[in-house]
């Protein structure tokens, strides 16, 4: 089978690379993985990379000030690549260089891809986008930037190689990776685990606040928009909150409310072994994984906990294993 990659590539001068809305690590890695790959591969190409607002965090990735932000009206493409989304709809301002574009291809590692694209490699047991680039490129031609982009992807989508996706094929190319000299200690801590100040402090008021309920088995915690403001505290200053709280010995499940706007509320949940708190999730118009969900709750902060906790206990009546 030839590489689907660099079929794709031949005759094609044009090039869009592409990502989803609200882009992690891993769609920033992988497309950022694969602009510089190209530039310094295919010089005589024209890549242009689009991503919705990436976090400064990131900005230690080569390219990253290239980046363009901005939807630019009139620009048509001869091949537009899109890397880490699963479906049409997450490419979001920028999905007209989708549509025009004159080929399309598709990189991914979503269960629920469709396939959008001319042609599509989705492979749903690697652990990241950025590992089903890795098997891409010839590794002779992956750069130090390169490899700390691709490193970033898969640092990001495994929890630095912890979730259960990970794998011999997932190692393997960190380890090929961290032989290309790429700073992997600094990497981890600066993009996985460092919080900014502000992060720590609603990370100390929300562990301050929290209680444990249901006979011990769901700790729980509520922010509410004075304590935000009086921190100058924003949504993404509550990310990372909620894992902290999951590791926490003894309790099955964590949920964490947090005033976004005035009277609406966040409800993120993670369980440890048995709750299903997808399903919580969804019955309040939210979604997510079976360990991992999220949904937005109106009303005032007693009305909101009282709501989650008695969906919650509801839960648990269901899902607890009889010991
Ligand atoms: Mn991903």
């Amino acid at each position: 089978m030839g590489n689907i990659l660099i079929s794709a590539l031949e005759n094609r001068e044009n090039i869009v690379l592409l990502g989803h809305l609200h882009p992690d690590g891993d769609a920033i890695g992988s497309t950022l993985g694969l602009y510089n790959y190209l530039k310094e591969n295919y010089p005589e190409k024209k890549v242009d990379l689009y991503l919705d607002d990436p976090a400064k965090k990131f900005s230690y990735l080569a390219g990253f000030e290239e980046i363009r932000t901005e939807y630019e009206e009139g620009r048509t493409y001869d091949l537009c690549i899109s890397l880490d989304s699963s479906d049409t709809e997450r490419l979001g301002v920028f999905l007209p260089y989708f549509e025009t574009a004159a080929h399309t291809l598709c990189i991914d590692h979503h269960r629920t891809n469709p396939g959008f694209a001319d042609e599509n490699l989705v492979v749903p047991e690697a652990s990241s986008c950025a590992e089903v680039l890795f098997g891409l490129l010839d590794g002779e031609k992956i750069s130090r930037c390169t490899a700390e982009c691709i490193y970033t992807g898969i640092i990001h989508d495994t929890g630095v190689f912890k979730y259960s996706s990970t794998s011999r094929a997932t190692m393997d190319a960190a380890g090929f990776l961290m032989e290309k000299g790429i700073p992997f200690g600094d990497i981890i801590d600066g993009s996985f685990y460092r919080r900014n100040f502000v992060q720590n402090k609603m990370l100390g008021i929300a562990l301050l606040k929290s209680r444990r309920i249901l006979d011990g088995d769901c700790m729980i915690s509520v922010v509410t928009r004075n304590n935000m403001e009086d921190n100058g505290a924003g949504p993404q200053d509550m990310d990372g909150i909620i894992d902290q709280m999951r590791n926490t010995d003894g309790i099955e499940c964590a949920v964490l409310l947090y005033e976004g706007k005035e009277g609406e509320f966040k409800a993120s949940l993670r369980s440890n072994h048995w709750l299903d708190v997808s399903a919580i999730a969804q019955s309040y118009g939210g979604g997510g994984h079976i360990r991992a969900a999220g949904c937005t709750l109106r009303g005032d902060a007693d009305t909101v906990t009282a709501v989650i906790t008695n969906a919650v206990a509801e839960a648990i009546k269901k899902d607890k294993p009889n010991v």
